[in-house]
């Protein structure tokens, strides 16, 4: 029996995800070409993600490429629980999720995804994963997939240490996946997160990004584009040069916390503001985190060092210290775009997912020859996701001339 909060939500469900499909049109294709020949059928998928209307048009696309799907939550805080029904009432697939869950019920739902024996497990952060394999729901699964950079370290460390059981597509480090997803898609929707839970001006402030990756430098350029003063911080020197180089401020956050208005966390890492920040922090500063997990903000100190504790606004929270400076923290420290906002919108989750189902035919093609090993897609698939976008966009680019394609560059060859 799936898990939802209310089946009632479900209309309004139904017309969001109806509005992302068609902001979807790469994954429409996929629908519509593999709709047709069922290459999944008999094929048991197992999928944590997001619970979201893009997620929606993902699991719609795999039922109808013939596969038996499952879903549950791969945040707490971040399912629509009206998609979520819909889904149910709708679509008839399995949805095991419900906004604000128990960590247990958390895990509980992980679990009753493994319980129908899938082929393939869908993952967004690992959690799926290292279920299946603490476990032991690993036998009789083909291959997996993984969608985003936390994930990724998390199953190659696994390689690393001889325990990975199945062969994983790395999705995330496909370039139509980390280029537009991470950087544009991020950056967008994390502002959007944290405009609709504080409504603050961001012309003027000082925000500082932790992290210039493909998220952290989508979220600088797009806070800078609405007049904040932004400053970066990083530990390794060539991002750090790189965001100099862009025009940033780059310091320590020890300094940057002490004239910071926004402070987002972007590094996948943990204890990237804690105690000694809280110390330094300016009167008023909002705490956002954009990383897959809750850990980059030190949210224990923080308890320990406030003396009152109270919910201004829904997802802000703030905490008094003792000499009276108060520090906002954002969604209790869960990724912002997807906990007090949407998520990426359509368009970008458009080729993210289209290449999440490529991956779901990938493995069922190759699956006899895949090691149990961390892989990314062929490039063939990358740039074909990236024609198809091109194309729905109704934009054109050139093709070598011959002269280019039979050039050469060293005489004799
Ligand atoms: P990335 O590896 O490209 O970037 C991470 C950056 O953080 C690196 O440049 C690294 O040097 C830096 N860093 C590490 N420790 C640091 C520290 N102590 N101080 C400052 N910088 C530090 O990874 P990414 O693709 O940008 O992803 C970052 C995180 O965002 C991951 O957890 C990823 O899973 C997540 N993510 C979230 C969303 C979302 O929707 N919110 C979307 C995509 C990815
Ligand atoms: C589903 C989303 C959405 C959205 O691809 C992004 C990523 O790497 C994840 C980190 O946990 C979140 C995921 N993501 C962003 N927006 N997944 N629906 N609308």
């Amino acid at each position: 029996m799936p898990h939802v909060k209310d089946r009632s939500l479900a209309p309004m469900g139904r017309k969001r995800i109806e509005w992302a499909t068609v902001r979807m049109p790469v994954l429409l294709g996929i629908r519509e070409e593999y709709g047709r020949s069922k290459p999944l059928e008999g094929v048991r998928i197992a999928a944590c993600l997001h619970v979201t209307t893009e997620t929606a048009n993902l699991v719609i696309t795999l039922k109808e490429m013939g596969a038996e799907v499952r879903l549950c939550a791969s945040n707490p805080l971040s399912t629509q629980d009206d998609v979520a029904a819909s889904l149910v009432e709708d679509y008839g697939i399995d949805v095991f999720a419900v906004r604000g869950e128990s960590e247990e019920e958390y895990y509980a739902h992980i679990r009753q995804c493994l319980a129908f024996k899938p082929h393939i497990t869908m993952d967004d952060g690992g959690d799926l994963t290292v279920v299946a394999h603490t476990e032991g729901h690993y036998e009789g699964i083909w291959g997996g997939t993984e969608e985003t950079t936390t994930g990724v370290k998390r199953l190659k460390e696994m390689e690393w240490k001889g325990v990975l059981k199945y062969p994983v597509i790395a999705v995330n480090d496909s370039k139509t996946k980390f280029l537009f997803d991470n950087r544009y898609g991020t950056g967008q929707s994390t502002v959007d997160g944290i405009l609709r839970a504080t409504n603050i001006l961001i012309a003027g402030r000082v925000v500082v990004v932790a992290g210039y990756g493909w998220v952290g430098r989508g979220i600088a350029m797009r806070f800078r584009g609405m007049g904040a003063r932004v400053i970066v911080t990083e530990i390794d020197p060539i991002k750090a040069l790189e965001a100099v180089h862009d025009g940033y401020e780059v310091m320590p956050m020890a300094e940057a916390i002490k004239v910071a208005n926004v402070v987002i966390t972007a590094t996948g890492e943990p204890d990237i503001v804690r105690g000694e920040h809280y110390e330094v922090a300016r009167d008023g500063v909002i705490l956002a985190n954009a990383g897959h997990f809750d850990v980059e903000i030190n949210k224990p100190a923080l308890e320990g060092m406030a003396v009152q504790k109270r919910e201004v606004r829904p997802n802000v929270v703030e905490y008094t210290l003792k000499d009276g400076r108060r520090i906002y923290l954002l969604c209790e420290g869960r990724l912002v775009n997807l906990c007090a906002a949407e998520g990426h919108p359509a368009e970008v989750m458009d080729l993210s997912f289209s290449n999440q189902a490529l991956a779901t035919l990938y493995i069922k093609e190759n699956r006899t020859r895949l090691k149990p090993a961390v892989y990314t897609l062929p490039e063939a698939i990358d740039e074909a996701v990236a024609e198809r976008k091109l194309q729905s966009m109704g934009i054109r680019i050139d093709e070598p001339s011959e002269a280019q394609l039979h050039r050469t560059w060293v005489q004799g060859t």
